[in-house]
């Protein structure tokens, strides 16, 4: 059987609080939840998920780098890293592999701080304000990528 094409799905700090506060922003769903939403789909699409979270930015970015020959692109919701950390950026200019930024809410319409975003500067694409399903979206986004970059 063929080697499905593998997807490392980071998700940063705050976001193992999902479904417990700020529904009205980010939903009921817990991050369990969103994780098992993204199985299904991923399974659908036949790729291989590593979903993971973690609140510190380091192991966001030894994450980011050890991504490297091990996955072969990356969805990310940096949390507010994403408004902040040149340090990731950094780590996914030099990874190489295709990246897809997802958020939960709007950000373009909330507070201006959350308007700019490092990630964006080397993302493929931004998928923002439509809750869990932007992770949905967001897998269907790196499939195609990867079917993309497969063809001769
Ligand atoms: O909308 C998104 O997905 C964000 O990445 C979420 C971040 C925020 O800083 C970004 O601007 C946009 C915050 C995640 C915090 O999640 C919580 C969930 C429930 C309760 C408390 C925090």
């Amino acid at each position: 059987m063929a080697i499905q094409p593998s997807v490392l799905l980071l998700n940063g700090p705050n976001l193992n609080m999902l479904g417990t506060r700020e529904p009205h922003v980010y939903g009921r769903e817990t991050l369990d939840d969103v994780e098992a939403l993204c199985r299904v789909e991923a399974s659908r699409l036949g790729l291989d998920l590593d979903f993971r979270q973690s609140n510190h930015e380091g192991e966001l970015v030894t994450w980011i780098q050890e991504a490297r020959g091990e996955h072969d692109a990356i969805i990310l919701n940096a949390g507010a890293y994403t408004h902040t950390s040149i340090a990731i950026l950094d780590a996914l200019a030099a990874v190489d592999l295709p990246v897809v930024e997802v958020h939960l809410s709007n950000i373009f319409r909330r507070e201006p701080f959350r308007h700019h975003s490092y990630v964006s500067t080397i993302a493929k694409g931004v998928i923002c304000g439509f809750g869990s399903h932007g992770y949905v979206l967001a897998l269907q986004a790196v499939s195609r990528l990867i079917d993309a970059q497969a063809q001769p």
